[in-house]
């Protein structure tokens, strides 16, 4: 074989496929091209050819991989990986078992293995090492190259759940790569997203079929992803993820800034949100100096979200259709603005659960902001809400801290767990990435929290939209930032600003019906007099 099957480098896995190839390429053509551009890894799977041809198209493509010193592994046949001596072959689930594999392959031979379940790491983790070197773990989303799919799409949080499950089974010498619809405009964000809870494994590698296979010019598009792999770094914003600020002084300081851009550039903050809120959270954002539009139509989200200044506001209380949520989730991360999502009653319902669910793994979010019931279920701390509200919950403050941190490192976001004390968790590693090591041993416990506290305000839970409204300051500040800001002092900022004019409006008003009207002037005097030094809330950084 010439290199050692422990320094196989996993990182641009090729799997054929020579029924997608495009007018005027070859299979020889296209792993040639993508070889020249970065591949690490070639997998010949080519289900619908005899076996005499086959072998004849393993030889040439071995000899190509020969060439670049790439490893080639051959899909299901171990037949024919034996045949032509490749250097190691790959199985599905219900193909020949792993055993069986690796007693005809012997012990030299590369194993890989398709997984789709943390069940199926536990008997990998049985078997021990020396038998799967590497597992595919898919279908990551959903993906036409695979026919007949067995398994649906597990998103980002299912390739976590899986390298979690490596880690608790202590399974370190299993290598990974994630696969199904790895394309560009996602694979930053797998790489990003996709890490285990201890912080010290991300997978080892992409592994794509029609991303190459399908290109007209294969080797641009190896090079693409070749650039993003070594990239290193998602830059989900326009706005860089500087360094925060580290006490009350220089916080407010940068209060005062960011209102003062939020002035300037008025930002235009696009709501997708439920029916109850429209109004009141049309009338927030205007008090806060900032456009508001209340649009649910797919084909503008994205003329929108190139609106210079433009944010998101996701509030999934009344479900818009999920074609119209995904497109904005889609155009805003592509002009990369900032989305704030408020899944509104998470868990409350199966249905809700499901929406929620695939809405997080459909886009990155910059900020997560919920109730504490909607926080401890989303950290997976909680069993089934009640309704929409904020359950009084028996726990306390720790165990609140733990769940929004938990929540901000799952999603790589800022997380926003409102109540009387307001718990801000900064999960976004400044967008940094890197292959298998994970977010090199930082863990949930360790992200930077701050709480904001401004005595109770009961009245807050007298008025429907009261927490909705605070996604739509978050959204405001969100969007009027310029570019030095840094992500978790700007929602900071909204949640304090926030707080602040509840406090105050609730000393002003003489019931419920009076708090709506005097919140929304308390926010529009506390905005307009820009002086956040004179805030009476405190700031506890953990
Ligand atoms: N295995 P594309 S998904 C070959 O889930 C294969 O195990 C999968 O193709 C799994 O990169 C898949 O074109 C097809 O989406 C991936």
């Amino acid at each position: 074989m010439g290199y050692s099957k422990q320094d196989v480098d996993y990182s641009l896995y090729l799997v054929t496929d020579s029924t997608m190839l495009p007018q005027g390429t070859t299979l020889y053509s296209q792993v040639e091209a993508a070889l020249r551009n970065g591949v690490t890894l070639v997998q010949l799977r080519e289900k619908e050819t005899d076996t005499k041809i086959f072998i004849e198209e393993a030889l040439e493509v071995q000899k190509l991989c020969k060439q670049f010193k790439v490893p080639l592994i051959i899909n299901d046949r171990i037949d024919v990986a034996l045949a032509i001596d490749a250097d190691g072959v790959h199985v599905g689930q219900d193909d020949m078992p792993i055993p069986m594999v690796r007693k005809l392959v012997g012990p030299q031979k590369i194993v890989g293995w398709s997984v789709g379940y943390p069940h199926e790491v536990d008997q990998l983790a049985k078997w021990g090492p020396g038998m799967v070197d590497y597992i595919g773990i898919g279908m990551v989303f959903p993906t036409s190259t695979k026919k007949n799919p067995k398994k649906l799409p597990m998103g980002p949080l299912g390739v976590s759940r899986i390298l979690d499950t490596l880690e608790e089974r202590d399974a370190h010498w299993c290598r990974t790569v994630a696969i199904g619809g790895l394309h560009p405009n996602n694979i930053e964000r797998v790489l990003y997203q996709c890490t285990s809870m201890d912080g010290r494994r991300s997978v080892d590698g992409i592994s794509v079929v029609s991303d190459i296979m399908a290109a007209s010019d294969a080797g641009a598009a190896a090079a693409n992803l070749r650039q993003i792999l070594d990239k290193g770094r998602y830059s989900f914003l326009d706005f860089s993820l500087c360094d925060r600020s580290t006490d009350r002084e220089t916080l407010l300081n940068v209060a005062n800034h960011i209102i003062t851009q939020v002035t300037e550039s008025r930002p235009l903050v696009h709501h997708i949100t439920n029916k109850v809120h429209q109004n009141f959270g049309a009338n927030v954002t205007l008090a806060l100096g900032s456009s508001p539009i209340m649009s649910e139509i797919k084909e503008e989200a994205s003329d929108l979200a190139n609106v210079p200044h433009a944010a998101l506001l996701l509030n999934t209380g009344s479900v818009a259709p999920i074609d119209v949520l995904e497109a904005a989730i889609d155009a805003y991360n592509a002009h990369k603005r900032p989305i704030v999502f408020d899944p509104v009653g998470y868990s409350a319902t199966a249905t809700r659960r499901t929406l929620n669910d695939t809405l997080l793994s459909c886009g990155q979010f910059t900020c997560i902001k919920g109730n504490s019931g909607e926080i401890l279920s989303l950290a997976g701390m909680a069993g089934k809400m009640k309704g929409v509200d904020a359950h009084e919950c028996e726990c306390g403050k720790e165990v609140l801290i733990q769940a929004t941190r938990l929540v901000a490192f799952k999603f790589k976001t800022i997380a926003v767990c409102s109540g009387e004390f307001d718990f801000i968790a900064d999960g976004t590693m400044k967008g940094a990435y890197s292959l298998s090591v994970g977010s090199k041993g930082i863990q949930a416990k360790d992200l930077p929290c701050v709480i904001v506290e401004n005595g109770s305000i009961p009245i807050m839970g007298d008025i429907t939209a009261s927490g909705c409204s605070l996604g739509s300051t978050i959204a405001c500040l969100l969007g009027g930032s310029g570019e030095e800001a840094n992500v978790f002092d700007i929602v900071i900022s909204a949640v304090a600003l926030y707080k602040v004019a509840g406090k105050l409006a609730s000393t002003r008003c003489q019931g419920s019906g009076t708090f709506h009207v005097q919140l929304i002037d308390a926010l529009y005097q506390l905005f307009h007099a820009n002086n956040p030094r004179s805030w009476s809330c405190n700031f506890e950084k953990l």
